[in-house]
């Protein structure tokens, strides 16, 4: 996902660039604005952590890009591409390094490992729109 604060400064282009560079196909696009139960849901694993409140904010404040990506180990490499969760610790080159202001408006989200990619896609997909 490319999170709000990306899509509002108008990086759009320049992720969806870095993301083709790195290898990757894609499945499925699209721009959304995330509602606030959505939001809530699709981060649930975080409820009871002290950053949820904000994080939900930020999620709902603009529209989001939602993608589908393939590659081969897809999730391990889409997790260097977007660098460490806090861009201070994010290495040269990464989309965090180059765009994320802070570790809550830190640019990009990827499926930590397939079992979370198998809920993730279609909670914002349905299999008709899968290439
Ligand atoms: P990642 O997105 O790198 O997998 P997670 O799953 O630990 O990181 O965190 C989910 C999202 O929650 C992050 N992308 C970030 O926007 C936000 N977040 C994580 N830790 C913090 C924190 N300490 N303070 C504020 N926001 C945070």
């Amino acid at each position: 996902m490319i999170k709000p604060d990306a899509v509002a400064k108008g990086h759009t282009g320049e992720i969806l660039a870095l993301i083709e560079k790195h290898g990757f196909r894609f499945v499925a696009m699209k721009t959304k604005r995330i509602s606030k139960p959505e939001a809530e849901a699709f981060y649930a694993i975080h409820r009871e952590k002290p950053f949820f409140s904000g994080l939900v904010t930020f999620m709902t404040e603009g529209p989001v890009l939602v993608l589908v990506l393939e590659r081969d180990e897809a999730i391990a490499k889409w997790r260097e591409v977007m660098g460490a969760t806090n861009p201070a610790n994010a290495a040269e080159g990464t989309i965090r390094k180059l765009y994320a202001e802070n570790i809550e408006r830190n640019t990009v989200h990827g499926s930590d490992a397939a079992d979370t990619a198998a809920q993730e896609i279609p909670f914002f997909f349905s299999t008709a729109e899968l290439l």
